[in-house]
């Protein structure tokens, strides 16, 4: 099943929203059920957003276009599945017009950047592309085994650069090979770095615009990795990396293991970049393409399927 991962993940976050949208069902005042819906969407860490969801709520229940409390959860979950974008057409990274299609992947440190590379990777070829992936994380050579490991298990070939090296260089070279080789996709990992750290931020931007002058309008996709369980600092990072590269969508990792779903919620609402990928576990194939439907149907499942105790 479908996000049948992040529903575990979401646990007990989940069996205190049934309690609470069981609740809904009953006779409650309008104060007693915009309550209830408080600490749903707050049990749920939808974070700014649930401001604007309570006034919502209550001037529809007053004006009467919600006739019965009961509606609510129905009239929620649309509510937050509206909040947030997929990716169009539902299909994440569309190819460029010519190749390859440049992906460029950025991060703060242990965001889950390049294990989300390795899974993209598999997806991609899942789709039939051919794909050459970039070691851009030169600063620890560590990354780039860990790198080359994923690669070799994908099978996929991986262009990498002395440790210490520019990774501008290595992007150039990456983005040469795959050129020569007519590779479909060219993904680059990036080393972790924080929004804080200028001159880090500045050493992306020169990736991101020596790859562009490789190949024409990459890189083509940016997606920001971002940790949901690290709730809505996630959105803070978020901000500055779009200040220095032009991100293009957020890959969502862990969501496996996280009470904080509604961040990605957040995410899409605040940062008004679609959310592409959620990260469901560790291994190559723990990714799921964003469905805004499906994803607010797993954060409200309780509604659609009997709670566990
Ligand atoms: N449970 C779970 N763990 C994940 C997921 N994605 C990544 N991880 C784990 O998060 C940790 C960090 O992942 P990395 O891919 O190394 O993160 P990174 O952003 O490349 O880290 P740096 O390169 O050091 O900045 C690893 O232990 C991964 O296995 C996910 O979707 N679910
Ligand atoms: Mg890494």
């Amino acid at each position: 099943m479908v996000f049948a991962r992040l529903r575990h993940g979401l646990g007990r976050t989940r069996n205190r929203i049934a309690h609470a949208l069981r609740r809904l069902g009953g006779d409650q005042s309008t104060e007693e059920t915009l309550e209830t819906l408080e600490e749903i969407l707050y049990t749920a860490d939808v974070g700014p957003l649930s401001e604007r969801l309570l006034e919502e709520a209550e001037a529809e229940l007053k004006s009467g276009a919600l006739a019965h409390p009961r509606e609510l959860p129905a009239w929620l979950e649309q509510r937050l599945a509206a909040a947030v974008r997929g990716p169009e057409d539902g299909r994440p990274l569309p190819p460029a017009e010519h190749r390859p299609t440049v992906t460029l992947v950025v991060g703060v440190n242990g965001s889950g950047k390049t294990t989300s590379v390795a899974k993209l990777v598999h997806w991609l070829q899942g789709q039939g592309r051919s794909v050459l992936v970039a070691a851009g994380d030169t600063f620890r050579a560590a990354a780039v085994e860990q790198l080359g490991v994923w690669c070799e298990r994908a099978g996929v070939p991986m262009v990498r650069g002395a440790e210490g090296a520019d990774p501008a260089a290595v992007a150039h070279d990456a983005a040469q090979a795959a050129k020569a080789r007519g590779v479909d996709d060219l993904v680059v990992d990036t080393a972790g770095r924080l929004h804080t750290q200028k001159n880090l931020m500045a050493e992306l931007e020169k990736v991101s615009r020596i790859l562009g002058r490789q190949v024409e309008g990459a890189p083509h996709h940016v997606l920001l990795v971002l940790d949901a369980t690290t709730g809505q600092n996630a959105l803070q990072q978020a901000r500055r990396f779009l200040e220095s590269v032009p991100v293009t969508g957020a890959f969502l990792t862990k969501l496996d293991g996280t009470a904080k779903g509604g961040a990605t919620l957040a995410v899409g609402e605040e940062l008004g970049i679609p959310v592409l990928f959620v990260g469901v576990g560790e291994g190559l194939e723990d990714l799921e393409v964003f469905d805004p439907a499906e994803f607010a149907a797993a954060l409200l499942a309780p509604r659609n399927e009997p709670a566990e105790t």
